[in-house]
């Protein structure tokens, strides 16, 4: 059986093409044969393994969690493994505690081998499986792709995947709902409910439909389960720490492109000051899109190494593209990108890039990336990170 528990990680909309897709696979409808190949693979057979990508968000470990407790109901043997564990506040999802995270050893490797099938859930790129890619890639058992994102690679042997769904949770849903929705229970319910909630963003980006509250509606039904406490163990979490780190980070923020663009810098030197690391900035760039003018916001995490970026957008404005052009990618509404560079430089190429992914008003293109001011305030910024601590 499964145990509890992990914290949601960002929420990502669905991608609106369907570039790339297998033949066969339609956008905005269940695909009812490769639905049926799927649960024929699963009463045929009595050995699964499910893996998530690196960094599991509220979609990667409700979905393989929910999918976990379905296969667990029909009697099959189920393993669990991923890259990484679980965020903190994704810790208590039931069956949470059963997830292994790989360790390289030959116990591990052997029971992958031995899976008579592999699923892998919100994720279509072997790279983003981390350690765990080559192990997953070459194991010898059938591999099901269930995911939301475009373009999947072509080593997967079945596929339920769409871009026109909420999230990798709603196609687990279909999936439980094509078999008997009388499994949904109460920790099916909420894994579930957990994976379409946190990748719709609490049911507000644009990916969020009529079908998705349909879907949710019978989740909170037949789980007998209320969204209340869900929402708090995954958002009312955080510590005075975390709060005083996103204080620094709210002083950082800079608009640019008339408004249109809006980013927040997260320094080491603000992870030092208030005792926090990167996990304590989860959810910060939703301030900056907060901001009535913004259209697209970012956030730029300074690590060991290099510079993360988190991407977010409202409606049609997408920053995808924009990732992409940095190494990254994602959806159109929430993308991410990493560069080996150092902070300000990142800062400078990244915003001045803008103009070129997003479309800006003409009159904003004219003066390009950061002011005089925007760029002495950075820089001042980025000092500070290298005195000595003062208090
Ligand atoms: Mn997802």
């Amino acid at each position: 059986m499964l145990p509890r528990s992990v914290p949601p990680g960002p929420s990502i909309p669905p991608h609106r093409r369907a570039v790339g897709q297998p033949e066969g696979l339609h956008r905005g409808e269940a695909h009812p044969l490769m639905i049926d190949s799927i649960r024929r693979l699963i009463h045929d057979h009595q050995r699964f393994l499910l893996t998530t990508h690196i960094r599991p968000d509220g979609d990667a470990l409700g979905s393989q969690l929910a999918l976990g407790h379905f296969l667990t109901r029909l009697g099959k043997d189920v393993t669990l493994i991923n890259s990484d564990p679980a965020p903190y506040n994704l810790g208590w999802l039931p069956g949470a505690d059963a997830v292994e995270v790989f360790d390289g050893g030959l116990a591990q490797r052997e029971r992958i081998h031995a899976a008579d099938a592999v699923f892998i859930l919100d994720v279509n790129a072997e790279e983003r499986l981390g350690r765990l890619a080559s192990a997953v890639r070459n194991a010898p058992g059938t591999k099901v792709l269930i995911d939301h994102h475009p373009d999947p690679e072509p080593w997967f042997d079945l596929h339920h995947a769409r871009t026109d769904v909420s999230s990798t949770g709603e196609l687990v849903y279909e999936l439980i709902a094509a078999e008997d929705p009388g499994l949904i229970d109460a920790d099916l319910a909420t894994t579930l409910y957990t994976a379409i909630m946190t990748d719709t963003g609490s049911f507000r980006y644009s990916n969020t439909t009529p079908q998705v509250h349909r879907i949710v509606a019978t989740l909170l039904e037949r789980g007998g389960i209320e969204p209340a406490p869900i929402h708090t163990a995954l958002f009312d979490t955080r510590t005075m720490e975390s709060l005083r780190l996103l204080g620094k980070a709210l002083e950082t923020v800079t608009l640019v492109y008339d408004g249109a663009v809006g980013y927040m810098v997260v320094t080491q030197r603000m992870y030092r000051d208030t005792g926090t690391t990167s996990e304590d900035t989860e959810g910060f760039v939703g301030y900056v899109l907060s901001i009535e003018s913004v259209r697209a916001a970012l956030i730029f995490l300074e690590t060991e190494s290099g510079t993360k970026i988190s991407f977010r957008s409202k409606g049609d404005t997408a920053v995808n593209g924009w990732a992409r052009a940095f190494g990254g990618g994602g959806h159109p509404n929430a993308a991410g990108a990493y560069v080996r560079a150092d902070l300000d430089q990142v800062v400078r190429d990244v915003i001045a890039a803008a103009p070129r992914y997003l479309d800006l008003a003409p009159a904003s293109e004219a003066n390009g990336a950061l002011s005089p001011e925007d760029a002495a305030y950075l820089s001042s910024l980025l000092d500070l990170k290298t005195e000595p601590d003062s208090r």
